[in-house]
Parts: C-alpha cells; structure tokens; sequence
C-alpha cells in the first residue's frame, strides 16, 4: 500500500531490493513529510513564540499548527495538553518528575528500558506486572496489585518486542477504581491504529513522531490538563518562565511550561505531514493490511524448523520476535541483511523481558502497511539461507 510515497523504499542493498522490516526501530518517511520539512527551512525559517516579524509569524502559526493536528489525532480535549518533546523517552523522564523518592509505580515486564529508568533515576518502588507465557499480561495479578499506596501505573500500549497489544482501556478502568492515575507508552501503538484519549480516559501518553511516518526528535507528551499543572517543570530556561528575577522565577502555562529552549519546529512540522498523511490513509486500511503481513509471516514462519516465535498473544500487532536453533540472532540478522532484508536483532531495550523469556536476544521482523507479502517470502527464503549456514 502507497509504497511509492517513501522514497527509501525504492533501493537496493548489496545488489537486491530493500526489505525494510524493521519499523519498530523507525518508519520510513514519506514525500509528504520530507517535503513540509524543507518547505519551511526553505521558506519560513524562523524561531517561535520570540519575534513580531514575518517569517517568525508563520513559523509560529505552522508550530501551533502542528500541536492542533497532535490533538486531534488522539482527540485530547484541549491543545494545551499536547506538548512538544524529543520523543516517548524524553516524555516519560519529563512526567517522572510527578514522583519522588520511594512512591510506588507500577509497569510490567515487557516495558521499553524508557518506561523502567527513568522511575528508578526518581528512585520509585517498582511493581512489576508478570506476563503469561504467551506474552499477555497477567490481569489477575494486575488487579492484585491496585491499591492506595500506587502512585501512578505506567505501561505501554503495544510490546516493541512481543507485538503484544495490552487491554488499556479495561486496565485504567480498574486503576480509576483506586483513583490511580495511568500513562499509556504509545511508541508502538501510535502507528498501528486510533487512538482516543478521552475515550480511554488515560491520564498521560506519550509516542515519538520517528514510529508514525514523522522525523526523529519530535515527540509528544498528552496529559490531563488538572494533572499537567501539578508536575513542575523539568527544564529551565527560555519560553517556559513567567518572569525571572535572581531571587525567584515563576513558570509560563501549559504546555510552554514544559518547552523550555528553541523546541524542533521543523520536525513539529513534519510529524504534522506523517498524521495527516496517516488520516488520509486511514486506520481501516492500514490495521486490515498489517493483520493480512501478520498471519501471514506467522504462518510461513511457523513452518520452519527449529524456529519459535516469542509472543503468541490473541491480540497483537505486526511485530514478530523469534529465535532459531543454534542461530544466534545477531547471526540471522546478518545474514538477512546481506540479502536485502532490514531487520532487528537483540535485546530491543527490553532486557528483563529476555530474562523472563530465558533468551539472549531475539530476532525481530516488524511491519506496516507499505510491506507485501511478496517481502515476507524474500525474508522466508533467507531464513532458510540461515538454517542451511547452521
Ligand atoms: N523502540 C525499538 O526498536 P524513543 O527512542 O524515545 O523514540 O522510543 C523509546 C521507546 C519507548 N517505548 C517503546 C514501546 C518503544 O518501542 C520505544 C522505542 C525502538 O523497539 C528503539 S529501542
């Protein structure tokens, strides 16, 4: 679907055509986006909120601009909910300043390195949520686990490892019950199909604009506006102040509290180009295509000998993490890449996750709506490269 719209796709490497599955890592880039980058560094280029000139006007209204297409993207109430930050990694160290040494958090075990540190640099209790061997959480657990000393529960919408896709909307249900807060990890998710925030009523999401068609180093930061202005601010410096005096500052309001510094206009920009292009798309499309890559992959890959997937959820995406007999994944990876075909090898920044799947590393095949099943066969083919090498 729409494969002619990224122009990275129409390659060769080492002689055969690019494969790319590796879009958990980062999507490739349509012309859209390319092109409203360059427009504005070629016709607008200015800094925001600072200068009464022209080009710093239209900077500033092509910034607002792309902050009301995040909002209603994930149809957040208000556009001062939505802030601008680097990424999902950036967005959880930024709402981790909502707590303090020794409040108790819960996450689970298939949570990103991004969604476990920075609560330990805060030096909060973790509570982990185990998972089935099949890769779904443990909801009985989860219930067990609610009550009134949890400050906040943390977890991500969609395994970057697993694939898995977690019941959120049921599980920040049963937080509300205990008046618990939730932050959804949308990094995966945000590629993969709607999402609405004020129907799942969570508190707080965060997702890059890398894994939705957009450029690196922007991101956003939802959250409920009430529970926004209670966090201080985790930067100082420029466009974030009311007035600053050396004895005593105060803060601006949402969101300019938590955007301190020249932010990234151009790539606010783009990831306005990604969301519009993916609305124009639309969702029915891409979930209905990705599901047909998924089974699909599954189905071939599970006919291989020696080969397990990990993560056998009812309710996944099109990410699939495997290991093979006497193969180690750095291995498989390699050889793939050596017959065009992009993949990821490794931990995925999910380390207690291999331990819980007592493995070193996985390999990992992931896809999205501008991959053919004619790749999966190319992949296929070159896995069994990999059973004959070993
Ligand atoms: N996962 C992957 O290959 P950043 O790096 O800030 O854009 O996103 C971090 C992150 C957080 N949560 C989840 C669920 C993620 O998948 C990621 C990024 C990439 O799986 C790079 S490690």
């Amino acid at each position: 679907m729409n494969r002619q719209d990224f122009p990275a796709l129409n390659q060769q490497v080492y002689g055969k055509p690019l494969v790319y599955f590796d879009n958990a890592a980062t999507t490739q880039k349509p012309q859209a986006v390319i092109d409203a980058i360059s427009h504005f560094y070629q016709n607008n280029n200015a800094n925001v909120h600072r200068g009464v000139h022209a080009l710093s006007e239209r900077a500033d209204k092509a910034y607002e601009n792309a902050r009301k297409s995040v909002k209603e993207f994930i149809n957040a109430k208000h556009t001062q909910e939505i802030i601008f930050v680097r990424g999902t990694t950036e967005g959880i160290n930024l709402l981790s300043h909502m707590i303090n040494k020794g409040d108790e958090v819960i996450i689970s075990a298939m949570e990103h390195h991004a969604n476990i540190v920075p609560w330990q640099l805060r030096e909060a209790k973790l509570n982990v949520i185990p998972l089935l061997d099949n890769g779904e959480l443990d909801l009985n657990a989860y219930k067990n686990m609610l009550n009134e000393t949890i400050k906040l529960v943390s977890i991500t919408h969609m395994s970057n490892t697993l694939g898995t896709i977690n019941p959120v909307k049921e599980m920040i249900a049963l937080a509300h019950e205990k008046n618990i807060p939730v932050l959804l990890d949308c990094a995966q998710s945000i590629s993969h199909g709607p999402i609405d925030v004020q129907d799942l009523d969570c508190d707080f999401l965060v997702f890059s604009g890398h894994k939705i068609y957009g450029p690196t180093g922007i991101g956003i930061v939802y959250g409920k506006q009430a529970l926004l202005d209670k966090i201080p601010p985790y930067q100082g410096g420029g466009a974030m102040i009311a007035i600053v005096d050396f004895e005593k500052t105060t803060f601006t309001h949402l969101p300019y509290k938590f955007e301190a510094g020249t932010p990234d206009i151009a790539g606010a920009i783009g990831l306005h180009a990604a969301l519009d292009y993916v609305s124009a798309l639309g969702f029915d499309n891409i979930i209905s295509h990705e599901k047909k890559l998924l089974d699909y992959a599954q189905e071939k890959l599970q006919a291989i000998n020696g080969l397990r997937i990990i993560g056998t959820a009812p309710d996944k995406g099109s990410i699939i993490s495997f290991v093979m007999d006497k193969a180690h994944p750095h291995d498989i990876a390699t050889i793939l890449d050596r017959e065009g075909v992009a993949i990821r090898a490794g931990h995925h920044c999910t380390m207690p996750l291999m331990k819980r799947f007592n493995v070193p590393a996985t390999a990992r095949i992931s896809m999205t709506f501008y991959n053919t099943t004619d790749e999966i066969e190319k992949c296929v083919s070159a896995l069994y490269k990999v059973k004959e090498i070993f």
